[in-house]
């Protein structure tokens, strides 16, 4: 079969990576995206057309929130069609976040959506910028079959390629800032790109693809410590409007059998607040009642984020909450793998 050349969309949301330094001041100011490819020619040399829209007014990803979210599935969706592959160029700070609700955002998702960004500018001179938008547009237009070979919402950072719900930023100076603890990388970029398609999503093609758009942001993350108070957990359970709650318990989902935290969570529970169990560990899993600490969690009906990141576990439960999925089927629901965020 003869192949097609790609048409890859690149969407510029902000962040560091759309940033040039200015070396009259030396100061850094966002790049015009409508010159990347004069600006960038190496992109020319890719086997692909390459196409480009900004947000009007990119901002720094620690202002991303849902309504940005919406605004970038609602970009994919209108070009769904026109285009094999998406590449999202987005500030590395919340990166994980938005990757992470856009992968539960898009079902039936059949063609890559690869979000990258960069710790350093891409107009400075020692930048990560231009390898991972030159790789992560690569891996958008891999085709077998006229197939897009990556079918799913991923991350791209130094020279890794990782499926974007299992990754977290892990470093703030490293130019290697994300980890994938609890899922092995989908490809890596050496002197060859190397697809595991072992650990790849497997899209049914069949299916159209439905864009999800209503997120409920009423929920909260208590990390517990060692003296955590009863009036701090009870101010934030009495929280106006809390749907869901992710406890950020320790090691395989432990927490403290005072009575006063338990009962708190099951009178909370009781009034129809759900409530996730996932770990502080960067890798591993909840496994409620391994200890007899997690017990009292698994009886009053907490449910198991498993080996979720937080990242994938808060963008669940708001887009769960925004589905208004009943409430006798939203813990079995939340416990099963959606897009292969959880083992
Ligand atoms: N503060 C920046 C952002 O997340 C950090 C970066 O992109 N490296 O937008």
């Amino acid at each position: 079969m003869a192949q097609t050349t790609p048409n890859i969309l690149l969407i510029y949301t902000g962040g560091t990576i759309g940033m040039v330094k200015d070396f009259k001041t030396g100061a850094l100011r966002a790049f015009d995206f409508k010159t990347l490819l004069d600006k960038i020619p190496e992109l020319q040399l890719l086997e692909c057309n390459i196409e480009t829209i900004s947000f009007e007014d990119p901002i720094d990803s620690s202002n991303m929130n849902p309504n940005y979210w919406v605004q970038i599935a609602e970009i994919i969706e209108t070009h769904y069609n026109s285009f094999d592959g998406f590449v999202i160029l987005h500030g590395s700070d919340t990166m994980s976040y938005t990757a992470s609700a856009l992968s539960f955002m898009l079902e039936n998702l059949t063609k890559p959506v690869v979000f990258t960004g960069s710790q350093l500018p891409i107009g400075d001179l020692r930048t990560d910028a231009k390898e991972n938008l030159i790789t992560s547009i690569q891996v958008a237009a891999l085709q077998s079959n006229n197939r897009p070979v990556i079918q799913e919402v991923c991350l791209y950072f130094e020279y890794k390629l990782y499926r974007a719900n299992r990754t977290t930023k892990i470093n703030a100076e490293h130019f290697e800032a994300f980890q994938s603890p609890n899922y092995p990388e989908l490809a890596q970029s050496g002197v060859h790109l190397k697809v595991n398609s072992e650990y790849l999503y497997k899209a049914d093609v069949a299916k159209t693809i439905r864009v999800h758009k209503t997120l409920d942001t009423n929920v909260a993350i208590i990390k517990l410590f060692p003296g955590i108070t009863k009036a701090l957990l009870q101010s934030i359970l009495q929280t106006p409007n809390l749907k869901g709650v992710l406890l950020e318990t320790y090691g395989a989902g432990n927490s403290t059998t005072e009575p006063w935290f338990g009962n708190l969570l099951e009178e909370a529970i009781a009034k129809g607040l759900y409530v996730v169990n996932i770990t502080q560990c960067v890798g591993g899993s909840v496994i409620m009642g391994h200890y007899e600490t997690s017990n009292q969690l698994k009886n009053i009906g907490v449910i198991s984020g498993k080996d979720l990141t937080t990242e994938a576990a808060i963008t669940k439960l708001m887009w769960l909450l925004g589905e208004k999925i009943e409430s006798k089927v939203f813990k079995t629901m939340f416990e099963t793998p959606l897009r292969g965020e959880m083992s």
